[in-house]
């Protein structure tokens, strides 16, 4: 089984500012310890980061016509506004989880609106970068 985990704007500099939100791990770390997770059933994580609203619809694009079995997503700001991205989820047939690392509903109340929700299987947040591995565990589990 091949997974895209891919995350989206200023997402690159996780654990360089803000660890009281974010946490201190970096991307790297996050990506190195799920390829290791994924390994452990027999399954490989394609892990980008891009911070262009169009890369990352064209990476949604390429999971389908890739075989890719399933897409963990953490949007980053795009999470609250893009519905670009919220038709390029509705156009494919592969299943999405949305993750955030922190609690969008205790921040602003500009980010308690996902626009891409209702087009994902389900919506993770707030458990720190746990939730990217809880993400993948639910597809591995297929
Ligand atoms: O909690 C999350 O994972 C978010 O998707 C992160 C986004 C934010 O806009 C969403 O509302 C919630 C922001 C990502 C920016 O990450 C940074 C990390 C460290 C330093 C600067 C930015």
């Amino acid at each position: 089984m091949k997974l895209f985990v891919l995350n989206g704007p200023n997402l690159n500099r996780l654990g360089k500012r803000e660890p009281e939100i974010y946490g201190k791990e970096t991307l790297e770390d996050i990506k190195i310890r799920l390829q290791l997770l994924a390994e452990n059933f027999n399954a490989s994580i394609d892990f980008r980061q891009s911070n262009h609203e169009g890369e990352l619809i064209d990476w949604i694009h390429e999971a389908e016509d890739s075989g890719i079995a399933g897409i963990v997503f953490n949007p980053g700001a795009y999470t609250h506004t893009s519905i670009a991205l919220r038709d390029a989820i509705a156009a494919v047939n592969v299943p999405v989880i949305e993750v955030h690392i922190s609690n969008i509903h205790k921040r602003e109340a500009f980010r308690h609106h996902s626009m891409l929700a209702a087009e994902c299987v389900g919506q993770i947040c707030g458990l720190g970068t746990v939730g990217y591995d809880l993400a993948i565990r639910k597809f591995l589990e297929k």
